[in-house]
């Protein structure tokens, strides 16, 4: 399959007089899916298999995308930031899609200029998302994912032969209740949120769904420290992307209400994560604050119940 050309430039700032606005142009024919990527890594596998190995995969990712800190903090608490390489594409996007530029550096694996072309490496003509998170896949030179579901649970599961985790996000014993709360609040919170904030009754009907959750929260966390069982795990990392970001972001003029605060719980309960390292160094509110919003104090001490909680707990 012919390449495209591989440039160690990077791409010119963000225009959209002279590109336009990103957008997705499908085929009427084609039926596949828009994100069609998602291939799963394994522990241990045959020739051809996406085997986990130290240095194989590089996350392109994102500062502002919480489906990318995801990734990021989940990456960190499997303890793999040496296993698993990570770059950022710029904040700013054109018709060319994401880009690499100055603020965060070149491609350091492909020295591509825009993620389109890890894309059209891996599918010539594609015509689907050009999202991050990316997971790209050095040994056979192509996109492997960029399902962020399945990565996430892929690097919290995959890698026990190459990296003792710090903290398992994904325990056996809790998967089931980690993805019943997903399927409640996937839809109302992490991609409720941005609809919670438009005018109109769709965003009515969103935001009371919204807030109901919240107030859900509020009372479960008032006793207990994390979501599911005694420590931090996927169930925390998939809503507190979307928490970082309710102040500064869709409700930066609080549109949906006065702010977290008014959740006291919910409210302690992400500072505390905070706290931990890898949540507060992939935060970058720069990235993904609307100009003049307020940002809450997030250094506020938290007291949140502790318990019998390590943090660090392995199941096998
Ligand atoms: N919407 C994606 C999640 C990833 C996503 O939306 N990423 C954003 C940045 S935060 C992106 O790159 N969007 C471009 C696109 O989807 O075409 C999905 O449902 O799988």
């Amino acid at each position: 399959m012919p390449r495209p050309p591989i440039s160690d430039g990077l791409a010119s700032p963000a225009d959209t007089r002279r590109f336009g606005e990103y957008r997705i142009t499908r085929r009427p024919d084609d039926p596949r899916p828009l994100y069609r990527f998602a291939d799963r890594i394994v522990e241990d596998g045959a020739a051809g298999d996406l085997t986990a190995r130290a240095g194989r995969y590089h996350l392109y990712a994102g500062r502002f995308c919480p489906w990318s800190q995801r990734l990021e903090i989940t990456r960190a608490l499997a303890n793999l930031t040496e296993v698993v390489t990570l770059s950022y594409v710029d904040n700013e996007r054109d018709g060319r899609g994401w880009a690499f530029r100055e603020r965060f550096g070149p491609d350091p694996v492909n020295g591509f200029s825009l993620l389109r072309q890890a894309y059209e490496a891996t599918e010539e003509g594609f015509d689907g998302h050009v999202s991050v998170p990316t997971l790209w896949d050095r040994a056979s030179a192509r996109v492997a994912s960029n399902d962020f579901k399945t990565i996430g649970i892929d690097l919290a599961t995959r890698f026990r032969r190459v990296a003792e985790p710090v903290t398992d996000t994904y325990p056996e014993a809790h998967r089931a209740e980690i993805e019943e709360l997903d399927a409640w609040l996937g839809p109302v919170v992490n991609h409720g949120v941005g609809v919670a904030a438009r005018p109109g009754p769709e965003g009515v009907k969103a935001r009371a769904a919204l807030l109901d959750a919240f107030a859900a929260l509020d009372s479960r966390l008032a006793t207990r420290r994390y979501l599911v069982g005694p420590t931090v795990t996927e169930a925390d990392i998939r809503l507190w992307v979307t928490l970082v970001r309710f102040d500064v972001g869709p409700n930066a003029r609080r549109s949906i209400n006065s702010g977290l605060h008014v959740y006291p719980h919910l409210w302690a309960y992400a500072r505390d994560l905070y706290t931990l390292p890898a949540f507060r160094d992939s935060t970058d509110f720069d990235s993904f604050a609307a100009p003049g919003a307020e940002l809450p104090d997030w250094h506020e001490p938290a007291h949140r119940p502790t318990g019998p909680i390590t943090g660090h707990t392995v199941s096998h």
